[in-house]
């Protein structure tokens, strides 16, 4: 069941961050003279800060869910506050505290998402079905960015394999492709290079079918107890907590189950540094970069992260190890 809410009240950051951080950040904000400046940062300088100041508070509409809860894990959770304003979603900018700002007034509902391809029974799920067709469970996940910042995020949706069972997929269907929205009226990366990345779109994302089935792909369309904000992807986006970030796509319309491996953006991009797989793995550096070590962005000041080892498969082996046996994954990076 959907309870609309008001906006600003469940997204004002003294309720998410302890007073005392919240009075530091303000400080810090008005020394660097960001606080009454909306509209009027140079670009270096908007840079410099991932954070909102009141008055540039994300304000979409969000509705809180009905689900089941999760057992609470072992890492702490990265405040909401930085889940939402801290983003990778080209579409709306390149720049971590774009999407944020650029996304409020992504239009989510009417939307249509579309089961198809190699399938007995094509799906066709409208926004009401994303929230009424499947119970909705909390998973709280670690996300790693290729970037190497991670996050521990309490998503809320149901299991990717359960819509894929009712569409029955045939015995053709090896891989499964999905695609963001592509609507340049409404995304401006998707107008401009500058903004958008240089990446093509529609964004394109894949998974085998057993990476699919697996129990731990998510298809979300909450976190925090409400629908996604649309920098979070609203309103579903993919969640697969064993690979790095840029494979849960966001803001999903069509999901196609096919017989080849479907091209992927970042692997478009970059062939040499972006596979398909993409599997969190700390042992194969990026071309660039180690990919050893993560920053997690944890509560605190303004650019609080700890500093933590990177686990194979993002500390998921167990439930995901034994779909790779016998693959070498310096070459199927
Ligand atoms: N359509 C689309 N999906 C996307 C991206 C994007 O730019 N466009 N960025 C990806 C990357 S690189 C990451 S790390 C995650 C970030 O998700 P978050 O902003 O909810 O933390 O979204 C992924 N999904
Ligand atoms: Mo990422």
């Amino acid at each position: 069941m959907l309870i609309k809410t008001p906006k600003k009240s469940q997204l004002l950051e003294n309720q998410v961050t302890d007073e005392s951080v919240y009075i530091k950040r303000r400080t810090l904000l008005k020394s660097l003279g960001y606080i009454g400046a909306t509209g009027l940062l140079a670009p270096h300088a908007a840079n410099a800060v991932d954070w909102f100041s009141d008055d540039e508070t994300p304000n979409a509409t969000l509705t809180s869910l009905d689900f089941k809860k999760a057992q609470p894990g072992l890492d702490k959770l990265t405040p909401e506050q930085k889940v939402i304003t801290h983003n990778n979603f080209y579409e709306f900018g390149a720049q971590k505290h774009q999407p944020a700002e650029l996304a409020q007034s992504f239009k989510v509902d009417p939307w249509k998402l579309t089961i198809s391809g190699e399938v007995d029974k094509p799906i066709t799920l409208d926004y009401d079905d994303l929230f009424k067709r499947f119970e909705l469970e909390e998973r709280i996940y670690r996300l790693r960015c290729v970037e190497t910042w991670s996050m521990v995020i309490p998503w809320i949706g149901f299991s990717l394999a359960d819509l894929i069972k009712q569409a029955g997929p045939t015995s053709k269907a090896k891989y499964v492709a999905f695609e963001t929205l592509y609507d340049p009226s409404q995304m401006p990366g998707q107008k401009s290079r500058r903004l958008g990345g240089g990446i093509q779109y529609p964004y394109k994302e894949g998974l085998r079918l057993d990476e699919a089935m697996n129990e731990l792909s998510f298809l979300s369309v909450g976190l925090y107890g409400k629908t996604l904000p649309p920098q979070n992807g609203a309103p579903i986006r993919l969640v697969v907590p064993w690979k790095y970030g840029f494979k849960s796509i966001k803001s999903i319309v069509s999901i196609k189950l096919v017989s080849k491996m479907p091209p992927t953006t970042w692997n478009i991009l970059a062939p040499h540094e972006y596979g398909f797989y993409a599997n969190v793995n700390p042992n194969v550096a990026h071309p660039r970069w180690s990919q050893a070590r993560e920053r997690r962005i944890t509560s605190g000041g303004l650019f609080a992260q700890n500093r933590l080892d990177t686990e194979m498969f993002n500390g998921y082996s167990e439930e995901v190890a034994h779909m790779y046996k016998g693959m070498d994954l310096s070459k199927y990076y």
